[in-house]
């Protein structure tokens, strides 16, 4: 770890085993806003969730159906690409596993692209996305996401760089070769792991 990552001391408490390399903690009542283009007005009423692709049975949700499906709360550390980090925050969502046991994927479905408002787009390996921590999130904290953070609903995929928990979401599509999205074009790192530091190409 270069020394110079460390500008701000860490809060009593906070276990420097849970900072990547390079990362920095925001400070506790800081949770910074990062996103390319404006934030989407949500209309609840037209608002659609579409799970799509090579799948064995395609799945639309309007918010409500959304909302009616059991959730979980995941508490996990976030790791932005550009050098921030927020540890221990509660994730609340819809869990993948509830969508995957319903929309079944083909046995040839190897990746996913998550589809947002705008074009913004992030893919993965289909093993990335199902995972215990995955979420399709729509609370932050013991509260509902606030429309900056991403409501009505988010993806939340807390083991890579935040670049893929991805805002606005309105579709995921399951797809039998890998795709690349949109800062995965624009040479971020596919696999995006904290870890590792896989930031970009
Ligand atoms: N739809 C959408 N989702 C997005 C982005 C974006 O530009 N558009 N930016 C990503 C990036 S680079 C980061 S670091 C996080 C930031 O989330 P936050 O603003 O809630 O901190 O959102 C991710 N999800
Ligand atoms: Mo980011």
């Amino acid at each position: 770890m270069s020394p110079k990552a460390r500008r701000r001391p860490l809060p009593d408490g906070a276990d420097p085993a849970r900072i990547p390399p390079g990362q920095v903690l925001t400070a506790p009542d800081k949770w910074p806003l990062l996103h390319f283009g404006p934030v989407p007005e949500p209309d609840l009423e037209r608002w659609t969730f579409k799970v799509f692709g090579a799948l064995g049975t395609e799945l639309e949700l309007n918010y409500e159906k959304l909302r009616s499906l059991p959730v979980k709360e995941v508490t996990a550390d976030i790791h932005c690409v550009t050098g921030w980090s927020r540890l221990g925050d509660r994730w609340t969502g819809v869990p993948i596993q509830e969508i995957l046991t319903r929309v079944k994927p083909a046995a040839n479905a190897s990746h996913v692209m998550a589809h947002c408002e705008y074009g913004y787009s992030t893919g993965m390996p289909l093993p990335v996305l199902d995972d215990d921590d995955v979420l399709l999130c729509h609370g932050w904290n013991g509260a509902d996401l606030t429309v900056e953070h991403g409501f009505p609903l988010r993806l939340f995929v807390p083991k890579k760089y935040f670049w893929k928990s991805a805002k606005w979401l309105r579709g995921l599509e399951f797809m039998t070769q890998n795709r690349l999205g949109f800062w995965e074009q624009r040479g971020y790192h596919e696999e995006a792991d904290p870890w590792r530091e896989q930031r970009y190409w």
